[in-house]
């Protein structure tokens, strides 16, 4: 009986050593220069949504992993301010963690840009090569000088376009529509480039300004237009996926550096697992979220190959501006990861 039991642990203990590599049992997190910590992090979308469930995936880590001493609070809907409201108090100090979209980190580091640029990446595959690989890790680096130590990039994923106008099938059809879109140059260009009145705005601000009539559309990944319930107020769904969004768990610099080596462990720790768990959530509920949409009403469109070849072509003057200004060899570098990523 004993034995059995003690077996039972001894195999619950490896399988921690399998998943994480870092502590055998609790004891070894006791052992370790672990203090209490409560860490208050951020996110935009509802509670229910990859986000919500990722970010509790995350606090349950951190409470393995640290022996129930680290505490992780999740807080949802905007609730501690939009992305690059949590960015100014994790500069500050005064917020511990978030996570936000690339797209509104330009302000500090410009060539997350990069990442705005329509069609870069045909799949999640190469996505998650280029991210975790040597350019996407450059790039989060770069953070560090700006007081935000990045750790894993999450998925939002392949973007489609909604709106309460028309049905999206050419170039044409966006002529004139007010389009929320992400407070950074590159997506402001893009859609102008498109013939859409684009208005660029918080994601905090965005479900009112569709219910109220200030845009008339906007786009997001189908899980976000799913657990946003943009399909209340959004008749049009058109299947763009014109570009991939990445999000980017961040934490307090000022904050970090007060962390004991084996505290920032857990951390770093935790956030890998839950970057896994997060991007197999989302891919697993993409199909179950177009359902949902299609079940809430929405009419949904896909797009003949040969429009989105002209969407291509209109923004491409956008992305070669962009690429220079953030210098040729950046985009080269980035072009030979994705070549890599091919095979
Ligand atoms: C949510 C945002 C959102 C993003 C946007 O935190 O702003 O449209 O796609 O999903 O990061």
């Amino acid at each position: 009986m004993f034995e059995t039991a003690k077996s039972l642990l001894l195999a619950a203990g490896l399988c921690v050593v399998g998943t994480t590599g870092l502590f055998t049992v609790g004891s070894a997190a006791q052992a370790a220069d672990i203090g209490n910590r409560n860490i208050r992090f951020g996110y935009g979308l509802n509670e229910d949504s990859v986000q919500g469930r990722a970010t509790a995936f995350f606090a349950e880590e951190v409470k393995k992993l640290s022996g129930g001493k680290m505490k992780v609070s999740g807080f949802g809907a905007s609730t501690l301010g939009s992305d690059m409201q949590m960015q100014t108090a994790l500069v500050g100090g005064v917020q511990e963690m978030m996570v936000g979209s690339t797209a509104t980190l330009v302000g500090t580091v410009k060539e997350f840009g990069v990442f705005d640029f329509p069609f870069l990446f045909n799949n999640e595959k190469e996505a998650d090569a280029v991210l975790d690989g040597p350019f996407g890790t450059k790039l989060l680096n770069k953070l560090e000088d700006k007081g935000l130590v990045a750790l894993v990039y999450w998925e939002n994923g392949f973007r489609n376009l909604t709106n309460k106008r028309r049905p999206v099938e050419k170039v044409e059809d966006l002529s004139g529509i007010k389009l929320r879109v992400m407070q950074n140059q590159v997506a402001l260009e893009v859609f102008k480039s498109l013939g859409t009145n684009a208005v660029p705005m918080p994601f905090s601000e965005l479900f009112s300004a569709l219910e109220t009539g200030v845009v008339d559309g906007q786009e997001n990944p189908v899980a976000t237009i799913q657990s946003s319930k943009f399909y209340e107020v959004q008749p049009y769904l058109t299947l763009t996926k014109h570009v991939y969004s990445p999000w980017v768990v961040m934490a307090s610099k000022k904050w970090w550096d007060k962390l004991t080596n084996d505290e920032k462990d857990v951390i770093r720790k935790a956030a890998i697992a839950s970057r896994d768990f997060e991007r197999k959530d989302n891919r697993a509920g993409s199909e179950a979220s177009m359902e949902a949409l299609k079940k809430a009403g929405m009419k949904i469109n896909a797009v003949s190959d040969a429009e989105l070849d002209r969407m291509r072509a209109k923004v491409q003057p956008v992305i070669d501006h962009f690429s220079k200004e953030y210098g040729e060899e950046l985009t080269k570098e980035l072009m030979a990861e994705i070549k890599k990523a091919r095979g």
